[in-house]
């Protein structure tokens, strides 16, 4: 049997040992180091125990048992750490990220027993085997408050992803402030799926998140899909888009889910996909874009503007190929990567060095893995996402309550059990990582969303951080040492499924 708390750590690092021992944790443990990390782990250790230790200054007195928070480019590469517990704690990142991370694995080695609480013995040295690993937060189908959205960064951060994807707009709300397009938070953001109140942020609750996020190593990437997914900006601005195009796909979906049709210029609340397009032969469009991707991208210190770009589906193919050539020119010209959905990569000329997210399944249909292989081809490279494992919106079983099944029914054990450099024709260095998106047609409230997201997230953390080939890296070690994170989920108050597939510790 494998004992829960052999190795309570998720994702698995470089290199582990435990130990059976525990360095006990009281009031007269203190926190050496600068003052942010510091502070983040003194209040995540009270949080969790009640207990809060006392910070001291570098400068201050050492004697007793202490944590010590240092940087050092030496001891490790970008992101990584090592972390020792024995009579102290000594976590040495080799970057910011990297001290982060390595109190991150500290709080899974907290531990309570009958004698409290203690930090399991033990010596780690880790290091992301990926870039990339990140989590996508559909707000526009359902939308979410700030402070449901900082939750969302403190619970993925702790597993080591650094980049959130918001997807800010769709056909059923607009979600982020535009100054120089007002209505389309003023009308266009009021509404979501199924009738449910819409909302959007302010740019300074946007900046709020963006701060939130780098304050934990994320890097946030805002999304306006385009030229599909914007029935939206036709209820602020008609003048923008296309009447809708049903398709046969829609018109059978939504009357099986009781659904109705878009209607130009009022909200969209049914959830069917691919009728909505911006006029691609208007230049009045592109300056529509531009103004947005402006205004965006001076909200956004990371890299990064995704322009969607998905199921354009009653777009002729010329017309689209038009449009994201010149969409991703734009950002570029706003100073930013472009990211897009692999569907993209079928326009020849897409701006050089534009990034793909490819959301096809593990076994690739139709055109997808051309689509995605020609954003390596322009000098780009490829996120890897895709929707029969890694869609974090799927039901767990065909009786879930929330979630789709258009990709599969995605259990703990299918969520896990796929490699990225595995599904497409590329070159290896070209999959730069992994994102795991999560939609948000059927989850109303942020506890709908934590049930589809934990435990699924912490297999592709795991996916995206940990060595392919560790002994460590199969399913049965894998859920042995996600049991143990319910404790620390039970305390944050993260709603997660109770996956039966999960032997479920409670300390
Ligand atoms: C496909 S994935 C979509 C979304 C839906 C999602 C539901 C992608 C790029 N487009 O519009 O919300 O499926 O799983």
């Amino acid at each position: 049997m494998v004992l829960p708390h052999s190795m309570p750590l998720v994702p698995l690092p470089l290199a582990a040992r435990v130990g059976d021992g525990r360095m006990p944790v009281s009031e007269a443990v203190r926190v050496i180091g600068d003052p942010r990390p510091v502070e983040q782990l003194i209040t995540a250790i009270a949080e969790r125990t009640g207990i809060r230790l006392s910070r001291s200054d570098r400068n201050g007195d050492s004697a007793g048992t202490v944590i010590s928070l240092t940087i050092d480019p030496d001891a490790a590469g970008p992101e990584g750490y090592t972390l020792t517990v024995g009579e102290s704690v000594e976590i040495v990142g080799g970057d910011e990220a990297g001290l982060f991370y390595g109190t991150r694995t500290l709080l899974q080695l907290l531990r309570q027993d009958d004698e409290g609480w203690g930090f399991l013995h033990s010596e780690i040295s880790d290091a992301p085997r990926f870039e990339r690993r990140g989590v996508m937060l559909d707000v526009t189908r359902h939308f979410f408050t700030v402070a449901e959205v900082l939750k969302f960064i403190d619970a993925t951060s702790a597993l080591k992803f650094n980049h959130l994807h918001l997807h800010l707009t769709d056909d059923q709300g607009w979600r982020i402030q535009i100054d120089s397009w007002p209505k389309l938070t003023t009308s266009a953001s009021q509404t979501a799926a199924g009738g449910d109140p819409g909302g959007f942020y302010s740019k300074a609750e946007y900046r709020t998140i963006v701060e939130y996020a780098a304050a934990r190593h994320m890097i946030v990437i805002p999304e306006i899909d385009l030229p599909g997914h914007t029935h939206a900006i036709g209820v602020a601005y008609p003048e923008l888009v296309e009447a809708p195009v049903l398709n046969d796909g829609l018109i059978a979906e939504s009357a099986r889910l009781g659904q109705p049709l878009p209607v130009q210029g009022e909200p969209y609340l049914g959830w069917g996909v691919g009728h909505s397009s911006v006029r691609i032969h208007d230049e009045r469009t592109y300056g529509f874009v531009r103004d947005v991707v402006r205004e965006i991208a001076e909200l956004t210190p990371g890299p990064y503007i995704h322009i969607g770009g998905d199921e354009s589906l009653g777009t002729p193919q010329a017309d689209f190929d038009v449009f994201v050539e010149r969409a991703t020119a734009i950002v570029v010209e706003q100073g930013k990567i472009p990211i897009a959905w692999h569907e993209v990569g079928a326009a020849a000329g897409i701006a050089e060095g534009t990034i793909g997210q490819y959301w096809g399944k593990t076994t690739p249909e139709g055109t997808h893995a051309e689509e995605a292989a020609h954003f390596v081809e322009r000098g780009g490279a490829l996120i890897m996402s895709p929707a029969d494992v890694a869609y974090l919106d799927m039901k767990y079983s065909d009786d879930f309550p929330l979630g789709l099944t258009w990709a599969g029914v995605v259990d703990v054990r299918r969520a896990y059990d796929w490699e990225p450099t595995a599904v497409l024709d590329v070159p290896e260095a070209a999959i730069i990582g992994v994102e795991a998106p999560l939609w948000s047609e059927t989850t109303r409230t942020i506890g709908d969303v934590e049930q589809l997201v934990f435990p699924r997230a912490a297999a592709q953390a795991e996916i995206a951080w940990s060595p392919r080939d560790a002994p460590e890296r199969t399913w049965e070690s894998f859920r042995a040492r996600l049991a143990t994170l319910a404790p620390l989920w039970e305390t944050a108050r993260i709603d997660f499924h109770r996956a039966e597939e999960i032997p479920w510790t409670d300390r």
